[in-house]
């Protein structure tokens, strides 16, 4: 599986435009995986939501992975879910989902890296990476020492999310990160196509460096 540029929909850092719009204009410049979350969606309207981004990630190969809620995951006909360490847990997860259902898990440290790894998650994600103001109960940023402890402790695909853009995606991969996931720095720009593309070319010749 390909996570270089991870997008998460959200439409309230989206200046008006839908989840699909979103993930239809991230899509086309490259990114990897488009993320559906959405807090305050009632189950139905997520579920049909996640449908229409389904339809349109399916077109282009892009993973399809809902926020949260695995009932709309598996609904949907989603790639994965993606859970933090207050959701369902992973080992739980694991016994509702089909086999090459992705599970991924947001984790704050090496040794809640470690825990999702043994319970059975597919990638792990370093929440939050850097300070956001994206994500109200984030806290403070883990720091880029933290992700290469998880990296050197996890063989599993990893994931910096939280506050990261142009400027930094670079030592985040130099770190040992293998993708980025970003709301802010794609999905609040004008032009989330040339963002997205922008990013997605920082992280090739970034890796390239690795
Ligand atoms: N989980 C941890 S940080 C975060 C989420 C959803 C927000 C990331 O947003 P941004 O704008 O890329 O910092
Ligand atoms: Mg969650």
């Amino acid at each position: 599986m390909v996570y270089d540029l991870y997008v998460i929909t959200d439409e309230k850092i989206g200046n008006g435009r839908s989840h699909t719009e979103l993930a239809r204009q991230a899509v086309a410049g490259g990114a990897d995986v488009i993320q559906l979350r959405d807090k305050n969606l009632s189950g139905r309207d997520l579920l049909d939501t996640a449908v229409a981004i389904r339809d349109i990630t399916q077109d282009t190969g892009a993973l399809f992975i809902v926020n949260d809620r695995l009932d709309v995951a598996l609904a949907a006909g989603a790639d994965g879910v993606h859970l933090g360490e207050s959701d369902l847990p992973i080992r739980y997860a694991r016994r509702l989902a089909p086999p090459g259902f992705i599970i991924g898990a947001s984790v704050s440290s090496v040794a809640t890296a470690v825990r999702a790894w043994e319970e059975g998650a597919d990638y792990v994600a370093l929440s939050p990476t850097f300070a956001t103001g994206s994500k109200d109960d984030a806290g403070p940023g883990h720091g880029l020492s933290t992700l290469a402890a998880v990296r050197a402790a996890v063989p599993l695909p990893l994931i910096a999310i939280g506050g990261i853009n142009a400027g930094n995606v670079a030592e985040v991969i130099a770190a040992g990160a293998d993708g980025v996931a970003v709301i802010s720095a794609v999905v609040g720009e004008d032009d989330v196509t040339a963002a997205a593309r922008d990013l997605r070319d920082r992280i090739a010749t970034a890796k390239a460096r690795v």
